[in-house]
């Protein structure tokens, strides 16, 4: 180990002077111990001795070394959501497809550029590691030839000092759900009882929340029509959650309901755990926060009573801002807010709830203006606790009005077209992402960056170098939740979306019988984004993106137990421009 430090340190003197932009050291280690989350104490993945894991700030263009220092009792790796590897795609952090896993009790470290600015976080990518709380964000201040949008807020130049200020000082705020069994308890239990576990005991802001338990007549109360259609005349249980058996109906998955664990379906007991506080500073006429879901399942809903926040960045890149009072983040997204600190001075509810159709569940934080409280009463919802607006004005953003910023046209140049089909494979937990489920056993194979056949070929897709290509995700079956699909390495248009199936065998064809249903000239340039709901019936959603960075990567959805169920793929971009793998990386260490 010292050795290997040794070494690492002689490369680092070397890199520092090949280049003139910054180098940054992020050394973690990372623990497995028990820890007290939501009032509950479980073992739990400490970064550094803490849970979320610390922030990494640094400037457009900065070199990082990423160091990890495995003391967990099982293997891990660490990937960089949204990053796009750009040259370095054995430090995208996928066991099996970029790099062999990190063992107990060893080292990795991960070198990659900060080519893009914004919001951006780091997470286990090892079977369900990132439920048991390895995740931290990271952001990365644009450089200075960047242009903002915050003119499109207010011309005023005091306004716009202030916004230039507050993004300077941009906040990370974690979104996330909890449970209380571990990543491990609840795939063990899904195996032996053959159940997709879409439940959750508690949602997080900052690692903070509580678990709490509504009543009864409240849950029924709360029941919102659309869980009704589902329900019939059954109920949520006490966790607000849909019963264990809600498909039974439908699909003739084989099940063995006493494998399921007490939490996983039913069971609340109440605990008590912090709550996070915003402290905010009116003189500041804004402060910026970046939103981030590292949920593992739900999709979130995020607002704070009686504000606006003004959405200026999706993904770490700047949008056309637009005004909303309500934000739901699908899993892995980040959502860039600027919110005007003109209220009277006081105490104003934060409110989070889960805005995926099978829970219902919340958790609040305090935002607190500095100085003498000129509110004495209670703040007023946008939202309701199932996720329904609380007035006849709240705004929610609508995703098909966002524009980048700048907007870019993708290539009409289409090399190739590739069709993914999205359901479950013979049992409720197992899913696929194209012809077959991708095996959580395959993590420990060789990895692809290394031999291109080390898994079996109907779970690859394979491109060319400077191609454009499209994909294709079609959604076959109702009853299945919106899935945000992540594609590795770098961001992708949403060019279209929309119900049924998609009969064309190219989205030029497509767009000649629907042209509504697709967005060529302003799309939305995204590193995860959701399919559409299949409520009655099928749904597909189309996306474009240049192949430019050769190397092994992974396209998946990022509710976890559908990962781990197989909801994935690997995509082997730019084959006849593959990289040579420095040495270091192919002796499993990066230094
Ligand atoms: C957590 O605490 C339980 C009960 O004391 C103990 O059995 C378990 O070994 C601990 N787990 C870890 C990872 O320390
Ligand atoms: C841990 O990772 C190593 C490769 O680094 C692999 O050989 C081993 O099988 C993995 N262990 C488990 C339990 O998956
Ligand atoms: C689910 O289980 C409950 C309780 O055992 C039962 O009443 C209900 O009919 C079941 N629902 C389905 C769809 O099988
Ligand atoms: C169902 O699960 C229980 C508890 O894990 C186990 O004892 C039982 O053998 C299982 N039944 C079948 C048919 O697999
Ligand atoms: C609030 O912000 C103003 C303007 O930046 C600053 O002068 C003042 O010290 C801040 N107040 C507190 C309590 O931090
Ligand atoms: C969730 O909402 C209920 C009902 O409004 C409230 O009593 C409870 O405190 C909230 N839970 C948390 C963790 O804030
Ligand atoms: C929610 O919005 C709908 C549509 O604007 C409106 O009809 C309804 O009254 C609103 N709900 C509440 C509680 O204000
Ligand atoms: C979102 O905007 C689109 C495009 O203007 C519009 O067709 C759609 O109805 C809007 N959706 C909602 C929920 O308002
Ligand atoms: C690549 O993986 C395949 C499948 O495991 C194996 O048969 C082959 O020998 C491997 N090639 C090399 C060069 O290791
Ligand atoms: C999936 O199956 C279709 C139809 O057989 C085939 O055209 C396609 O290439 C397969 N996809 C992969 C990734 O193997
Ligand atoms: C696509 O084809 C299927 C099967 O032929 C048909 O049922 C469906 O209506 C078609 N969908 C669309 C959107 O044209
Ligand atoms: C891959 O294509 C991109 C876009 O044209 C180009 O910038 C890059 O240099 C190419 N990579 C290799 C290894 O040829
Ligand atoms: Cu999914």
């Amino acid at each position: 180990m010292r050795f290997l430090i040794g070494n690492f340190y002689l490369w680092l003197i070397c890199l520092v002077q090949w280049g003139s932009a910054a180098t940054v050291f992020f050394p973690i280690v990372l623990t497995w111990s028990n820890r007290t989350v939501a009032g509950v104490t479980r073992p739990v993945i400490s970064t550094n001795g803490q849970f979320p894991g610390p922030p990494l700030r640094i400037n457009q263009g900065d070199n990082v070394l990423f160091l990890v220092d495995n003391r967990c009792p099982f293997n891990t790796t660490i990937h960089f959501h949204g990053i796009e590897q750009l040259g370095t795609p054995w430090s995208d952090g996928v066991p099996g497809v970029s790099q062999r896993s990190i063992r107990p009790g060893t080292s990795f470290l991960y070198r990659w550029t900060a080519t893009e600015y914004g919001a951006y976080w780091y997470h286990a990518h090892h079977r369900g590691s990132l439920e048991d709380g390895l995740y931290g964000p990271i952001y990365i201040t644009p450089a200075p030839s960047v242009q903002k949008p915050f003119n499109q807020i207010s011309t005023n130049p005091v306004q716009l000092n202030a916004m230039i200020d507050a993004e300077r000082m941009t906040r990370p705020v974690l979104l996330s759900e909890w449970r209380v069994l571990t990543s491990e308890q609840i795939w063990a239990a899904e195996v032996a009882s053959g159940t997709d576990s879409f439940c959750a005991n508690a949602l997080l802001i900052n690692g903070k929340g509580s678990v709490s338990c509504l009543p009864r007549a409240e849950i029924d109360a709360l029941t919102t029509p659309a869980q009704r259609r589902v329900l019939g005349t059954g109920s949520l249980t006490d966790l607000g959650c849909f019963p264990a058996n809600f498909t039974d109906a439908v699909f003739n998955f084989p099940k063995n309901y006493s494998a399921v664990l007490p939490t996983m379906f039913e069971g609340c007991v109440p605990s008590r755990g912090p709550q996070e506080v915003f402290t905010v500073n009116a003189s500041q006429q804004y402060i910026s926060l970046d939103l981030i879901s590292t949920a593992g399942l739900l999709q979130l809903t995020f607002s704070i009573d009686e504000h606006v926040m003004w959405v200026y960045a999706i993904d770490g890149r700047y949008i056309q801002p637009r005004q909303v009072n309500v934000l739901s983040i699908p899993n892995s997204n980040r959502y860039s807010v600027l919110v005007p600190l003109n209220k009277p001075r006081g105490e104003y509810t934060v409110r989070m709830v889960s805005a995926s159709v099978q829970q219902i569940l919340n958790t609040t934080a305090i935002w607190r203006y500095q100085g003498t409280p000129q509110l004495n009463r209670p703040s007023n919802p946008w939202v309701l606790v199932n996720n329904l607006n609380a007035t006849t004005s709240t705004v929610f953003l609508n995703e098909s009005l966002v524009v980048p910023f700048p907007a870019i046209a993708p290539s009409t140049d289409i090399a190739q077209t590739f069709f993914l089909h999205v359901s479950q494979v013979g049992t409720a937990y197992r899913w696929r992402l194209g012809n077959s489920s991708y095996g959580l056993e395959l993590e420990e194979s060789q990895p692809l960056l290394f031999n291109q056949s080390s898994i079996p070929s109907d779970l690859i897709i394979r491109t060319k170098n400077n191609t454009w290509v499209d994909i294709i995700i079609q959604v076959d079956t109702i009853m299945q939740p919106m899935h945000p699909i992540h594609k590795h390495s770098n961001k992708h248009f949403i060019i279209g979306e929309g119900t049924g199936t998609f009969n064309w065998s190219t989205v030029a064809e497509a767009v000649q019988s629907i042209p509504g249903s697709f967005n060529l000239q302003t799309p939305q340039y995204r590193d995860t984004y959701n399919t559409p709901a299949p409520v009655t019936g099928p749904t597909w959603l189309a996306l474009r993106y240049h192949v430019v960075n050769p190397g092994a990567f992974f396209m998946h959805c990022h509710i976890q137990v559908h990962q781990s169920g197989g909801m994935a793929l690997a995509i082997l971009d730019g084959v006849d421009a593959w990289p040579t793998i420095p040495q270091t990386y192919l002796r499993d260490s990066g230094f």
